[in-house]
């Protein structure tokens, strides 16, 4: 009876069409007659979502039945982006033919085409889920992209965000902050579970059932304050599989329980304000990158997600009545940097106070069960607690850090008996005036079986600085290194398709089955001499630099900025990421400074535009990012590389010789027309800061070449594509510190090309209004140490661009070559390749594969 009823998949025009006009007329109750591209983009989705569910459906049953290890990827951030076209390519339907399958986008457009609607402008309606910041974000999304993909059982939980990271505006050449409420439409793709809730208490106070004063025994925590935490779920197709993992998000509500003592003193507004106040947890997620402020709500959003999210792991694991000692090998959960910590000390919280297993049998369980991944070793970053702040919201929880540190430095002082300040270095809590502070990182060591780094060189930096003691204590193996990598289907079919297209051509896999073994593109290195197949691939890029001076001349009013007519002639040098003074954006554009001056100094001199071409070619400097709203270094470096484009861009004289733009709002989706029109791309950190950066690998994906440091995955990506293939200049890691200590007891040398630059900047060139608006960026080079040590990498950065302009004017062909050779060799970077490898050597998972 029931099958009888099964729903069905669409799988031709004919059946996308039911479902799309269905989900037109009856979900948004509107018809065919008015139905604009919004609507059409939110039928569309659904229709697609229908599919998804079913495979969802099917997933979920599958892994329900055969009850394999599950990985948990807990992340306060995933930077997802779009949705629709990464399904329309991820979803397979049936060729028409009958012979196998293939990707839905045909299907889709040619409905739309059918119904009146262009594919391009339905898909253009779409928000990004912009629920992440950078990086970190951004890697969790291309995670559970390649978890789908590779059939491992895996969900990701994080934070449902009514707010998303902030959509910038440019007023005045300053940043300007907007609210990012991305769900004013509805969202097609989120489930709403409300059946699926769970209640989180926070304050209140411990009490001892048994009358035992020792924390170790099982307590009882009676909260003073609970909210609801619902479930939202959003499908996570994988490429050229029926998978379907689960993301799910949580939303923030109050409990159903009123305040009743309240409620008859006659306070009713107040205990209603109340019940509001719950849903301001998941209200907005904090728009810091690579910074730790602190804040109360932050950690009381990090708890309500952990417990939530744990909760609900337990209930599943509970299903199949295994006894607790299996628990880690039925779970594994990743720790996305310290933000989700909360979650060692609640699973030791809930198997000692509620499942009354020993206190020891516990921590066993725990540390077998999670891993923790490191993104940083910037200080200002690190995640620490003041204890009154955490005791306060968290009571129990504090008691148990308290034991879980006690029994951590009665190991430790066993190992080393003699070594008081080892303790003191080690322990989790910080011992720091005025108040002590829980250090976060220290706790998700303590608390994990591994721990990793995101590129060779940052898993070494942290093995030898921030983490070196805990090397002592634990010993190597505890520390391991797994470089990330980003997912093709996005970053390449998606973004550029015609790349993807060409490639499949040329190493004969039209239907780009390689997108799932990237490791195939070798193949193309054969292609990198041969003349036709270098023509095809100038000729995508050129077309994908057309598309980015589009979206410029759309920013900039309609009116263009890249001269169309040389488009092809002129260097797309792009900088995009977020805005920091480690990212050093501001030696860019201090290098832009630079040429302007010596092309300006040139022609003062006489040259005529021709001869200053010659060493100074055409060439357009495009950044791109958004700068923490309280940051203010980072927004006064916005406002320069604005103020220099005002300049630059409106001085007839240079003749288009050089442009400067600064895009603004910088997001995923914009990111996936600016990244496939890079001729080069800017990854220039202070060595031993980036601790791996993930947009030079999309970049070397798309055929841009890159200027960088040694640093992060910088390092790797040389390996494998070839030092011929990269510019790479500056000081290295090792030396750095003693960079510093020069800057800080020895008279400065000042490089004359910075020297020059920086006075252009003081003489108010750049500001005639308010001359002294750029002096902390001068002073903070000049005077404050130049912690990121601009002038002593400014001489090789001008001598590297200099060569690269060599290579990409006079000896375009070579500029080709290395461009194919580069995408030849990235097939490392994929994150399918690193998801292998956190499930082969942290979670010990296999797949789950659909049958055939
Ligand atoms: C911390 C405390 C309070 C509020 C926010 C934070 C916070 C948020 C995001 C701290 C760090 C955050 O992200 C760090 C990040 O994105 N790191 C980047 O991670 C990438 C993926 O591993 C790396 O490629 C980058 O090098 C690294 O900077």
């Amino acid at each position: 009876v029931w099958s009888k009823h099964q729903v069905k998949k669409f799988e031709d025009n004919e059946g996308f069409q039911q479902r799309f006009i269905g989900h037109v007329e009856t979900t948004l109750a509107r018809s065919l007659y008015n139905c604009d591209d919004l609507a059409a983009y939110e039928a569309t989705s659904l229709s697609v979502r229908d599919n998804l569910i079913i495979n969802w459906n099917a997933t979920q049953q599958r892994i329900t039945a055969r009850d394999p290890k599950r990985v948990y990827y807990l992340s306060l951030e995933f930077l997802m982006g779009r949705a629709l076209d990464n399904a329309l390519i991820n979803m397979e339907v049936e060729k028409p033919d009958g012979k196998g399958m293939e990707s839905s986008r045909a299907l889709v457009s040619k409905s739309l085409d059918d119904l009146g609607f262009r594919l391009e402008d339905v898909l253009e309606k779409e928000p990004d889920a912009a629920l992440g910041n950078g990086g970190l974000g951004r890697l969790a999304a291309c995670f559970v992209d390649s978890m789908a993909t590779q059939n491992i059982p895996a969900w990701g939980y994080g934070l449902r965000y009514e707010y998303g990271i902030f959509a910038q505006k440019i007023i005045d050449g300053y940043q300007v902050e907007t609210p990012d409420y991305w769900l004013n439409f509805g969202d097609p793709w989120e489930i709403e579970r409300n059946e699926i809730h769970v209640p989180v208490t926070f304050y209140g106070y411990v009490d001892r059932p048994s009358g035992d004063t020792s924390t170790l025994a099982p307590s009882e925590w009676i909260g003073g304050e609970r909210v609801l935490a619902v479930a939202y779920d959003f499908p996570v197709p994988g490429y050229k599989t029926s998978t379907v993992n689960n993301l799910r998000l949580w939303k923030a509500k109050p409990t159903t329980e009123f305040d009743f003592a309240k409620f008859n003193s006659g306070d009713y507004k107040n205990s209603v304000d109340q019940q509001q106040r719950a849903e301001s947890i998941t209200a907005v997620l904090y728009p810091n990158d690579n910074f730790n402020q602190g804040k109360e709500l932050r950690l009381k959003q990090q708890y309500f997600w952990c417990a939530a999210s744990l909760h609900d792991i337990i209930r599943r694991f509970k299903k199949s009545h295994k006894p607790w000692s299996e628990f880690p090998e039925q779970v594994a959960i990743q720790l996305n940097d310290t933000h989700p910590t909360l979650a060692v000390v609640e699973l030791q919280r809930i198997l000692v106070d509620m499942e009354k297993l020993d206190w020891h049998a516990a921590w066993d369980i725990v540390v077998k069960t999670f891993s923790y991944t490191n993104h940083t070793v910037m200080q200002e970053a690190l995640e620490k607690w003041p204890v009154g702040l955490f005791g306060k919201l968290l009571p129990r929880h504090l008691e148990i850090i308290y034991d879980v540190n006690w029994f951590f430095l009665k190991e430790v002082e066993k190992k080393f008996p003699k070594d008081l300040g080892l303790l003191g270095r080690v322990s989790i809590i910080e011992e720091a005036s005025p108040e002590r502070q829980i250090r976060m990182a220290f706790l998700a060591i303590v608390g994990s079986h591994k721990v990793n780094g995101v590129a060779e060189l940052h898993s070494e930096l942290i093995k030898t600085t921030i983490f070196q003691d805990f090397v002592k204590v634990y010993g190597e193996k505890k520390f391991t290194n797994v470089t990330n990598g980003i997912t093709p289907r996005r970053w390449l079919k998606q973004a550029n398709p015609k790349l993807a297209e060409l490639i499949g051509q040329a190493i004969d896999d039209p239907d780009e089955n390689y997108l799932l073994d990237m490791s195939r593109l070798t193949e193309l290195a054969k292609k990198a001499d041969d003349p036709d197949f270098q023509e095809k691939w100038d000729k995508v890029k050129a077309a994908n630099k057309v598309q980015l001076a589009d979206l410029i001349r759309d920013i900039n009013n309609g009116v263009d900025i890249i001269d169309r007519e040389h488009i092809n002639n002129t260097l797309f040098d792009i900088q995009v990421k977020r805005i920091h003074e480690y990212k050093r954006q501001q030696m860019n554009i201090f290098g832009v400074i630079y040429r302007y001056l010596a092309i300006k100094r040139l022609l003062k001199e006489g040259a005529s535009i021709k001869e200053v071409a010659k060493k100074y070619p055409r060439k357009a400097s495009i950044f791109g990012g958004k700068s923490a709203p309280g940051y203010y270094m980072a927004k006064l470096i916005i406002k320069l590389i604005n103020s220099v484009a005002e300049v630059v861009n409106n001085d007839k004289e240079i003749q288009d010789l050089l442009k400067v733009v600064f895009i603004p709002d910088y997001n995923v989706s914009k990111a996936e027309i600016i990244i496939p029109a890079s001729d080069l791309s800017e990854h220039i950190s202070t060595a031993g800061t980036e601790a791996s950066g993930t947009s030079n690998m999309k970049f070397v994906m798309n055929g841009g070449l890159i200027i960088g440091t040694v640093d992060g995955a910088n390092v790797e990506i040389t390996r494998e594509i070839g030092e011929d293939n990269i510019f790479l200049f500056g000081n290295l890691s090792e030396n750095v510190e003693e960079l510093r200590y020069n800057h800080q007891f020895h008279e400065a040398e000042m490089p004359t090309e910075l020297d020059v630059v920086l006075k252009c900047i003081e003489s108010g060139k750049f500001c005639p209004d308010n001359a002294s608006e750029f002096r902390p960026l001068t002073d903070s080079i000049k005077q404050h140490g130049d912690y990121y040590l601009v002038s002593d990498d400014f001489e090789s950065y001008l001598a590297t661009q200099e060569l690269v302009d060599e290579v990409y004017h006079g000896q375009r062909q070579e500029w080709i070559k290395k461009s194919i050779l580069s995408v030849a060799n990235v097939g490392f970077f994929s994150s399918d390749r690193c998801i292998e490898e956190y499930s082969e050597t942290i979670w010990n998972v296999e797949p789950v594969k659909p049958e055939e």
